[in-house]
Order: C-alpha cells, then sequence, then structure tokens
C-alpha cells in the first residue's frame, strides 16, 4: 500500500486584526506576520485561519492592502473561513483591498467554494462562511469526503449538548451530534479566545484560540501512517 502523503497545517483563528480599541500606534496587523512566521517554522503546508482573522469591516483599504502584500510574500497556501466578526457581507474586508486576489490565499465562500482541494496532498479544506451576521449552524450537513486527508473548518461556540427543538435563539452553536457526525480527520474550530480540545475524543476538534491570548498555534500532523498528531507552537 502507498504510503500516505505526510501533511502539517496550522489552524489558528480570532486574530481581530485591525482591531485598535486603546488608540495606541500598536501594529494592527501585528499578529499575521507571527502566525505566519510560526507557519513557516514547522514547515507547514497550508496556514487554516478558522474565522475572525479581522475584527471588523472598518479598515481603511491601505490596512487591507498591507495584508494582502503581507500574504503574498508568505507565498504558500493560506485558507480562510469568514467569521461572525468579519463575514462576507457587500462592505466586507474580503471584497476590499485586494484580499481575494492573492493567489496562495482561499477566502472560502469567496474566491473559492464551500471547500478548498489540494491534490498534490490528498487533502481537502471545507467550512461554511458567514455570509451576514445572522444565526447559522456551521457544522451542519458535512461535506462527504473525496480525499484521503479532510479538513473541516467551523467558526462558532460548541455546546456539549444534543439540539433543543425548543431553543430558537443561537449564536452559531455546534452541537454535540453534528461534531459526531463528522468525517474528516480534523476539525478546526474558531470563536473561542482558549486553545482547548471539544467533544469526546471521537473526532480530533481543537478551537486553536486566539494568538494574543494563548501565544500559539494548533499544528496539525497528517502522519504517514494515517494517524493524527495534534500540538502546538508559540509565536516568535
Ligand atoms: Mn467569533
Amino acid at each position: 500500500m502507498a504510503p500516505h502523503p505526510e501533511v502539517t497545517i496550522v489552524h489558528s483563528s480570532d486574530l481581530h486584526l485591525g482591531t485598535d480599541d486603546s488608540f495606541s500606534d500598536r501594529d494592527r496587523l501585528a499578529n499575521l506576520p507571527r502566525v505566519l512566521a510560526a507557519a513557516s517554522e514547522v514547515d507547514a503546508n497550508v496556514v487554516l485561519l478558522a474565522g475572525d482573522s479581522f475584527d471588523n469591516h472598518r479598515q481603511p483599504v491601505e490596512l487591507l492592502e498591507r495584508a494582502a502584500r503581507i500574504l503574498r510574500e508568505y507565498n504558500k497556501p493560506v485558507v480562510i473561513l469568514p467569521g461572525n466578526h468579519d463575514p462576507l457581507t457587500p462592505d466586507s474586508v474580503y471584497r476590499r483591498g485586494g484580499l481575494a486576489d492573492v493567489a496562495n490565499v482561499s477566502i472560502l465562500g469567496l474566491n473559492v467554494g464551500d471547500a478548498v482541494l489540494f491534490p498534490e496532498l490528498e487533502l481537502e479544506i471545507w467550512g461554511r462562511a458567514h455570509v451576514d451576521y445572522s444565526d447559522m449552524s456551521p457544522l451542519a450537513n458535512p461535506r462527504p469526503r473525496t480525499t484521503r486527508w479532510q479538513l473541516a473548518a467551523a467558526h462558532g461556540h460548541y455546546v456539549d449538548e444534543e439540539r433543543d427543538p425548543n431553543r430558537m435563539i443561537g449564536s452559531w452553536l455546534i452541537h454535540r451530534e453534528e461534531l459526531l457526525a463528522i468525517d474528516a480527520d480534523y476539525v478546526a474550530l474558531g470563536h473561542w479566545n482558549q486553545s482547548t480540545p471539544v467533544g469526546n475524543g471521537e473526532v480530533a476538534a481543537h478551537y486553536s484560540g486566539s494568538p494574543e491570548y494563548t501565544g500559539t498555534v494548533n499544528v496539525i500532523r497528517f502522519k504517514k501512517d494515517g494517524s493524527v498528531e495534534v500540538g502546538k507552537a508559540k509565536l516568535p
């Protein structure tokens, strides 16, 4: 049997780029090159940002152009899932400043569909982008597996319980039974600031946490023998 291709993925989320509530002169994109440097350090094949990469859409175009330049110069695949802070509204950060035109950047739901395929890695990454600010089910209707390695990305709030049909309001909830229905090798979650696994371990599902708070990114290794290792790398 031919060995599986070995793939390394760096998973981060909730960078909240562009935020500046302190009125300081702190670089509002500073965490982007730090995450990319951590990815270079572990020789990641793909970087996945699982939502809320930008804090809000009220960003000057110069900042977005600079973010696009940083991503272009990184020059390796980056997959971005729009979250509840940076959804694909008409005024989205992803529709201005050229972010969707960077050749190595895939924005789920915008310049690719719900999924992006990396044939040489035998890998598919899928995720349902937030398209506006209303509620949605980030992990409902899982995409069937077509590749050796499959990674599902979702931005929402995990609840370790079954769906309550009487509960009408939600906030992008991901329910236990939705997680258990996933056949992916790894579920990359975003929305929480802390880094933690969720579920019962049957499915490898992890929040990476915000690098601002954790100082780390998640490092996922799909190994030749078919196993999956999940670790962390410190930001420089
Ligand atoms: Mn969020």
